[in-house]
């Protein structure tokens, strides 16, 4: 598929007129868009955002991204909420596989960390606050075979995100169970989803039911639907 050429999944050609849609869009103080308006953060704060670079010394706005104040829903099927069935599966290229009930996430060592959202549609937020387990610390537990290369985030309904292993041991990977302070919502993932803040937000698979650690990488729902296969806002890897 060339840079140019549409996706032929109807999703992602509604996900990239939604893109364009906001993209031309002129200054303003809010975004119609996804059925609901969504305020653009103040002036002052894109600029000092703007100022701001990384400790890894890229900028904190990634290109082409415009920086709301609240996050989005941004759809999805929903799995079961319910932190009493809840158990998350740890397998594949380990030395031991887990399965986990919430409790057991919650009896782990819990991380609380700002970290920005960059959405490939185009909107980003800054400072989102996460509490969790970060997935090193999971990685650590179920102990990862040296075969390990991919990481393979598993959803309800079959939903999968990959990313490269390292990538995946980052200090800000985790899977998070609250969201500035509260209990994750139900449109948002509930009772836990994963966070890649460095990833766009597709690669954050809410919903989730299982880490898989594999050899070989396997795309995706959205990778497989004309997402690129790694998804680095400042290398504005959207499409494939
Ligand atoms: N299980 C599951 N996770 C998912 C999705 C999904 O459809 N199912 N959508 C992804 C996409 S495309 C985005 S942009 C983010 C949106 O997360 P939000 O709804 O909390 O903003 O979740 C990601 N995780
Ligand atoms: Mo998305």
């Amino acid at each position: 598929m060339s840079n140019n050429e549409r996706p032929k999944h109807p999703a992602v050609s509604r996900a990239m007129d939604r893109r364009r849609f906001i993209q031309q869009l002129g200054a303003g103080a809010s975004v119609l868009a996804f059925g609901g308006v969504y305020a653009l953060a103040d002036e002052g704060t894109i600029a000092t955002a703007r100022a701001a670079d990384r400790p890894d010394g890229r900028p904190r706005i990634p290109p082409g991204q415009r920086v709301i104040t609240a996050i989005k829903p941004m759809g999805g099927e929903p799995g079961e909420p319910s932190k009493s069935k809840y158990r998350l599966k740890i397998h594949g290229e380990v030395d031991k596989a887990l399965e986990l009930s919430f409790r057991d996430l919650l009896d782990l060592k819990q991380v609380t960390r700002s970290e920005d959202v960059h959405c490939v549609t185009g909107w980003t937020l800054l400072d989102a606050r996460w509490t969790g387990v970060q997935l090193k610390t999971l990685a650590a537990m179920a102990g990862v075979g040296k075969q390990a290369r991919h990481v393979i985030f598993e959803a309800a309904h079959g939903y999968t995100a990959n990313l490269p292993l390292r990538e995946a041991l980052a200090d800000n990977v985790m899977v998070a169970h609250k969201l500035d302070d509260k209990p994750l919502a139900k449109d948002h993932g509930a009772p836990l989803r994963a966070v890649i803040p460095d990833l766009y937000f597709w690669k954050s698979a809410k919903w989730l039911t299982g880490i898989r650690f594999v050899s070989r990488d396997a795309p995706g729902f959205w990778e497989v639907r004309g997402y690129h296969n790694h998804a680095d806002p400042w290398a504005e890897e959207r499409y494939a």
